[in-house]
């Protein structure tokens, strides 16, 4: 085809960073597939991929900003919308301090080359402590756990899935997630080969899965327990001698603390409350040190529940004390080309928590934000500190946070509100302006976020496979003049701005000329200086990073020309052993038991001796859907209804339903009716639906996915239900009642 052209990139949508081929006539897409010469996906691509076609032809996308009327959304220009947004959020820090406006990133942003350069940049410009994102409904508790324990939030070992000879899963269903705190591409050939290499996949997880279905063996296990479980098989594994702890044996801390802690957790004291029998513990703890190399990996599951803290510390330990830490075939440390920060820690820095926090229920700042659990009370609690005017970017927390009728009432009574997105949907439906950024595929990308948790040391540079609409800015030029205009400084020009940034960042970066002899600040600057935005700023991640070229000083190392003219993207080889560099704890050791977590474990004790409900709610993810935003894509949404009440058989006929049948779903804030599907692949007493559901409410302008509305399981979610220690939504293990309609 003479007019065809193809652009290689990745796909955005999830974790996986799979490699695309955008197949294009004129400014149209004929076709997407996979990238076969994607050195890390290798032509692998899920049916998501193919729905960025549908994304960019969505007519209900919005291409232009809107703003809010009487008589509904109607279109205005940039200059407006950019003058409403600023003019509403800095008259309410004018009238009621920096704290009076709230933030929330969605997940979207980890994903965008331009959020995570320039959304720091805004949130800088707002100067504000209510800060929410994403991140306390999701992996906020292995963020503290790997903070605590290897001194960076993003310091997280992934499983060197290549590799190994011995995985086990918890709560995590890559096959259909495509993987999560896991970068790898077609996560499902991965796992059967290591089924095929003689080697055992284990998953643990109260519902048989898609992943379970190609394992080796699986378990149910009760929601909420994992902490028990993991600490059980440390116990085995100490109490038999089966310890040794290999390459992490001399960076180790407070060893001597965590035997003693494991010590009490024997698997009969765990057995039954776990729902998993203590002959098979010691089984696994015997068979995952005997194999020649093994993985503990951790996801969803046991982050958004009520030890969510407790169970990601209790991962790696099982990783530490069977010597998988660090080693090929273990859980390993990735080694990304762009970075800030983890490619050089800097020990004596530790982490620190709760510099300040939120005002109506105490919660400790990490990480700079607070928990979304909270920002329904931070928005409607009366009070100096009282949030007035709200900014969400490339986030729906109204669908996807706990108890959203409740923060659907905080947004209505939010005085103002601006939200950078493309849909008006179940959040962005309560904005004065809506500033919508260019699809996914008129902007170019680099994974900065996700590379830090590949399996595969790998660079790959996005090009915008099609052009942007006149007029429309990039993302980073909207975050931008937002910034800039917060900062009283609208009439300076964005180029400004942003060499300022350039210049500050490389400076950052540079210092004292890090590893590199004789770099100095101007000449990385002068090095650069035909590029800005976000390309600018990822040359100089990638030039001064791990596998960089230090401005020709390695001319074999990458930089963004390097990337630029291999559009397939750099394989940079299998993971290397990175201890001790990684480490960035006070004492540049591994604490095996910080005193948060330890002090935590007496509520875990407790839970020993509680009473156990007829019916927890779980959730669950369908390769099809992508949290709460992709429904408006007819692809995505064909075929049966996909938004059912998953529930045994035994519990159905107790309650006398069978498929199909509706039953009101309660817990203590909201309730739903749903309808049931009956399975064994569920463990008896617990129930699944799943979330980003829930499209047909009021103001909603989604014109598909109000055809196939379902339920929004998070009306049921409570608010109240946290991991303790780092204030994360415990959206597993919902107590539930069920009646028959
Ligand atoms: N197709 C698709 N892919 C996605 C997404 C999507 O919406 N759709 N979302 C993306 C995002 S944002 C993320 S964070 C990742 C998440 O990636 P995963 O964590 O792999 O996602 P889930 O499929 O929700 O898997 C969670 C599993 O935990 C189990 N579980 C629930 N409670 C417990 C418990 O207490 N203990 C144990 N052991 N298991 C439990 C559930 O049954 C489920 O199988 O997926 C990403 N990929
Ligand atoms: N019950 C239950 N609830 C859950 C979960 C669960 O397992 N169970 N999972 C949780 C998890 S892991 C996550 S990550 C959260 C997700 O929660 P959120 O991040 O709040 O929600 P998303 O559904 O990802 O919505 C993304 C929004 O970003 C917009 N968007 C998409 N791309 C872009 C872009 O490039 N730029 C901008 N500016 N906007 C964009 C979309 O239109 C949409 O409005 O949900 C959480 N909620
Ligand atoms: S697994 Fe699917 S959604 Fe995720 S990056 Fe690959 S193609 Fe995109
Ligand atoms: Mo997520």
């Amino acid at each position: 085809m003479p007019d065809q052209r193809s652009v290689f990139r990745i796909c955005t949508l999830c974790e996986a960073t799979c490699g695309i081929e955008v197949v294009i006539e004129g400014d149209t897409i004929v076709t997407i597939r996979g990238d076969a010469e994607d050195p890390f996906s290798r032509g692998y691509i899920c049916p998501k991929a193919y729905a960025l076609k549908g994304l960019q032809e969505d007519p209900d996308r919005l291409r232009q900003p809107v703003k809010r009327t009487a008589a509904g959304f109607v279109p205005i220009e940039w200059d407006e919308a950019f003058a409403l947004a600023i003019g509403g959020l800095s008259r309410a820090r004018a009238e009621h301090g920096d704290n009076a406006v709230g933030v929330y990133l969605g997940n979207p942003s980890a994903h965008s080359l331009h959020s995570m350069l320039y959304g720091p940049v805004l949130l800088k410009a707002l100067a504000t402590q209510q800060v929410y994102s994403a991140s306390s409904a999701d992996q906020l508790p292995k963020m503290v756990s790997a903070a605590l324990m290897f001194g960076g939030g993003l310091t997280i070992p992934v499983p060197d899935l290549d590799r190994t000879d011995y995985l086990l899963v918890l709560g995590g269903n890559p096959v259909v997630s495509n993987g999560s705190l896991m970068t790898a591409p077609d996560v499902k050939k991965r796992l059967e080969a290591i089924v095929a290499r003689g080697g055992k996949v284990v998953v643990i997880d109260p519902r048989r899965t898609e992943t379970a279905r190609i394992a080796t063996e699986h378990c149910f296990i009760r929601p909420g327990t994992d902490a028990l479980f993991l600490l059980a098989l440390c116990n085995v594994i100490v109490g038999e001698g089966l310890d040794d702890l290999g390459a992490a044996a001399e960076h180790v801390s407070h060893l001597s603390q965590a035997r003693d802690i494991v010590a009490r957790y024997c698997p009969e004291r765990v057995a039954a409350r776990c729902g998993i029998a203590a002959d098979v513990i010691r089984r696994i703890a015997r068979e995952l040190c005997a194999a020649d190399s093994a993985a503990c990996y951790g996801r969803i599951g046991t982050t958004c529940q009520e030890f969510g803290t407790l169970a990601s510390w209790a991962v790696d330990l099982v990783n530490v004390l069977s010597g998988n830490l660090d080693r090929p075939g273990g859980a390993m440390f990735a080694g990304p080309a762009a970075s800030r920060g983890a490619n050089h820690q800097q020990p004596g820095r530790a982490q620190r928590f709760g510099r300040w926090r939120s005002r109506v229920r105490d919660f400790p700042e990490m990480f700079g934000e607070l928990p979304v659990s909270t920002l329904a009370d931070e928005i409607l609690e009366p009070g100096a500190g009282q949030i007035r005017a709200m900014l969400t970017v490339a986030g729906n927390p109204v669908s996807s946070a706990p108890n959203v009728g409740r923060l659907a009432e905080a947004f209505a009574a939010v005085p103002f509100m601006v939200a950078v997105d493309f849909y008006i949907n179940e959040t962005t439906r309560f904005a004065d302006v809506i500033l919508p950024p260019p699809a996914p595929l008129e902007r170019d990308t680099y994974d900065v976020a996700l590379y830090h948790l590949a399996i595969r040391n790998v660079a790959k540079y996005s090009p915008p496979a099609l052009p942007k609409p006149a007029g429309q800015p990039d993302e980073w030029e909207i975050l931008l003049t937002l910034a800039k205009g917060l900062m009283g400084q609208a009439a300076i020009d964005l180029a400004t701005v942003d060499d300022f940034i350039a210049r500050a960042l490389t400076e950052r970066e540079i210092g004292d000329g890090g590893r590199w002899e004789g770099l100095t600040v101007d000449e990385s600057m002068k090095a650069s200086a035909s590029l800005n935005g976000p390309r600018r700023l990822l040359d100089l991640m990638l030039r001064v990073g791990l596998h960089g070229d230090g401005y020709g000083r390695d001319v074999g190392g990458v930089s963004l020309a390097t990337l630029e003219a291999n559009p397939h993207g750099v394989d940079l080889g299998a993971l290397q052993s990175r201890l001790p560099a990684v480490l960035g704890t006070a004492d540049g050791t591994i604490d095996l038991a910080p005193e948060l977590i330890v002090g935590d474990l007496e509520r875990l004790d407790a839970s020993l001796a509680a009473e156990v409900p007829s019916h927890v709610l779980i959730g669950r993810r369908h390769l099809r859907s992508n949290n709460s935003w992709m429904h408006n894509i007819r692809e995505m949404v064909k075929g049966k209804p996909r938004c059912t009440l998953l529930i045994h058989p035994d519990d159905a006929g107790a309650l006398g339903v069978a498929s199909g049948n509706r039953l009101r779903v309660a817990s203590r804030v909201g309730e739903v009716i749903a309808t049931v599907e009956t399975s064994d692949e569920i463990m008896p007493g617990v129930v699944s639906l799943p979330h980003g559901w829930g499209h047909d409410v009021e103001g909603v302008e989604l014109s598909v996915a109000r055809e196939h509305a379902g339920v929004n399981v998070n009306v049921l979610s409570d608010d109240r239900a946290i991991d303790t220690l780092s204030g994360n939504a415990a959206f597993n293990g919902v107590p539930v009642t069920l009646t028959a309609l």
